[in-house]
C-alpha cells in the first residue's frame, strides 16, 4: 500500500447494514454510510437537525467547550436561509481574478521557500502557513495576520492531546471579540466589517450572531485545507505519473481538484440531533439522540463511484459529497478549490520530483472504526523542476 493512500474503514459495515454505530462523550452516535442515505438525511432538516445545542452535531461533541453557536451551521432553516443570503457573495470572492492573482504569489513564494530546504514538514511548515496566508484573502484583511493565526497551531480550539481543551478556544474567542471592537471604532473592507453592516431580517447582526459566523469560518476552513494540502502532496510525491498528465493535459485539473477531494474526503462526517422516532436501513433511531452523515464512506460508495478506492485523476461524473450536500453545503468550498487549483498548477509549474522521508499518519478513532485522515507530520523534500 503506497504511504498516501487512504482507505476506508467503513465498507463491510455499508455493504452489509448501511450504518456504523460509535460512542462519543456517552452521546451516542449512529453513522449512515451509504451515499443515497447520507443524501437523503442531508436533505431532511427537519428529522435531522442542526440546530440542537451549540456543539452537539459536531463529533467530538463541543457542548462542553463552547456555548456560542456557529453560524449558518447551527441553524436551520428557514433562518438559516436568511443568514446564507449575507455570506454567499462574501463566499464567492475566491473567484475574482485580483483574489486568484494574490493566492498565487502566496502560494509561489511559499513553494519557492520550500524548494530551498533540504527537508519541509509539510503540516506546519507549508499547509498550515498556506491556509492562514489564504484567509487573510478571504477575510480581507493584512497578511500580517496570518502570524497570529499560524501561531494557534492545526486546530483552532482543539489542541491535538485533548479533544476538550476550553483554554484554546478562549485565544480565538478573545482575537475576535477584538477584532470585531478594532472593525467597530474603524469600519474599513474587511469581513467583520461587512458583517456589522448587515441586515437579516431588516435587522443588525448581533455580536454574538458575528463571533459565531467568524469562529465557523476560522474552524471550518483549517484541519480540512490542510489535510488537503497535505494529502495532495503525499499523493503526487507517490504519483509523478499524475504530474506529468496534468502538465501535458492542464484542461483536466479542475476533475483532479474534486477527485482528490473525494478520495481524501478531509472531514470525514457531521452529526444532526434527531428530533422524532425514526429509523434508518431498518436501525431504530430515537427521538432526541444523534447520526451522522458520513461523507467519506458515502464517498466510497461503489454503487455510485466505479473504482472507488482508487484515485481516478480524470473522473468526470463525481457526485461527491466532500463538501456537505444540500442546505449545508460548504460555502468555503470555492476559497478552498482555489487554494487546491493554485497549489496543483505551481507544483505542476515549479516542482519536479517530491520525495517523502518520515511521517506519522494522523488517524480518527471511530470506535472501532479507524480512518486515516492525513498526518500529525511529514517531511519531504521538494525538487526543482
Ligand atoms: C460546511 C467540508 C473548507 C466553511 C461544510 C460541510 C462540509 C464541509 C462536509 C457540511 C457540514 C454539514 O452539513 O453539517 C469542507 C471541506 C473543506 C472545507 C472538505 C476543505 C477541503 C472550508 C473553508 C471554509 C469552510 C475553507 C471557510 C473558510 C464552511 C461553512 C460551512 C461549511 C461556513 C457551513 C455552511 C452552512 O451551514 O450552511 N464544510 N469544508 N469550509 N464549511 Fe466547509
Ligand atoms: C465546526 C466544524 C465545521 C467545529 C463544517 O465544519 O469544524 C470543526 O473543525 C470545528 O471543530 O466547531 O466549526
Amino acid at each position: 500500500m503506497k504511504k498516501s493512500a487512504i482507505s476506508c474503514p467503513f465498507e463491510k459495515s455499508r455493504l452489509e447494514k448501511g450504518y456504523g454505530e460509535m460512542n462519543d462523550q456517552d452521546d451516542p452516535v449512529v453513522m449512515v454510510l451509504r451515499h443515497k442515505d447520507v443524501r437523503k438525511c442531508a436533505h431532511n432538516w427537519k428529522t435531522f437537525q442542526s440546530g440542537a445545542k451549540p456543539g452537539r452535531i459536531v463529533i467530538p461533541s463541543e457542548v462542553n467547550i463552547r456555548d456560542v453557536r456557529q453560524i449558518p451551521f447551527e441553524v436551520d432553516p428557514p433562518m438559516h436561509g436568511e443568514y446564507r443570503i449575507i455570506l454567499e457573495k462574501w463566499f464567492k470572492r475566491p473567484l475574482e481574478e485580483s483574489y486568484e492573482n494574490e493566492l498565487r504569489k502566496q502560494i509561489e513564494a511559499l513553494v519557492e521557500v520550500s524548494m530551498v530546504k533540504d527537508s519541509v514538514e509539510v503540516i506546519n511548515e507549508f499547509a498550515l502557513v498556506l491556509q492562514s496566508r489564504a484567509l487573510t484573502l478571504l477575510f480581507n484583511v493584512p497578511f500580517s495576520e496570518s502570524e497570529t493565526w499560524i501561531s494557534w497551531g492545526t486546530h483552532v480550539f482543539r489542541s491535538e492531546e485533548t479533544a476538550l481543551d476550553s483554554y484554546k478556544a478562549n485565544v480565538l474567542y478573545d482575537y475576535i471579540d477584538r477584532q470585531i471592537e478594532k472593525s467597530i471604532a474603524q469600519p474599513g473592507e474587511d469581513f467583520y466589517s461587512k458583517l456589522l453592516a448587515a441586515e437579516v431580517n431588516g435587522k443588525k447582526l448581533t455580536k454574538k450572531e458575528i463571533k459565531g459566523v467568524v469562529i465557523l469560518t476560522f474552524a471550518g476552513g483549517r484541519d480540512t485545507v490542510i489535510n488537503a494540502i497535505t494529502n495532495s502532496i503525499a499523493y503526487f510525491a507517490e504519483h509523478p505519473e499524475s504530474i506529468e498528465r496534468l502538465r501535458r493535459e492542464p484542461e483536466l485539473i479542475k476533475f483532479a481538484i474534486e477527485e482528490l477531494i473525494r478520495y481524501f474526503s478531509p472531514l470525514t462526517h457531521m452529526g444532526r440531533v434527531v428530533t422524532e422516532d425514526t429509523q434508518i436501513c431498518g436501525r431504530a433511531i430515537k427521538a432526541d439522540t444523534r447520526i451522522s452523515l458520513n461523507w467519506a464512506s458515502a464517498n466510497r460508495d461503489a454503487s455510485v463511484f466505479e473504482n472507488a478506492d482508487e484515485v481516478v485523476i480524470d473522473r468526470k461524473i463525481n457526485p461527491h459529497v466532500a463538501f456537505g450536500f444540500g442546505t449545508h453545503n460548504c460555502l468555503g468550498a470555492t476559497h478552498a478549490r482555489q487554494i487546491m487549483k493554485v497549489l496543483v498548477q505551481t507544483l505542476i509549474d515549479k516542482v519536479g520530483a517530491i520525495d517523502i522521508f518520515d511521517y506519522e499518519e494522523n488517524i480518527e478513532n471511530l470506535g472501532e472504526f479507524k480512518r486515516k485522515v492525513g498526518y500529525k507530520n511529514i517531511n519531504v523534500k521538494f525538487h526543482k523542476k
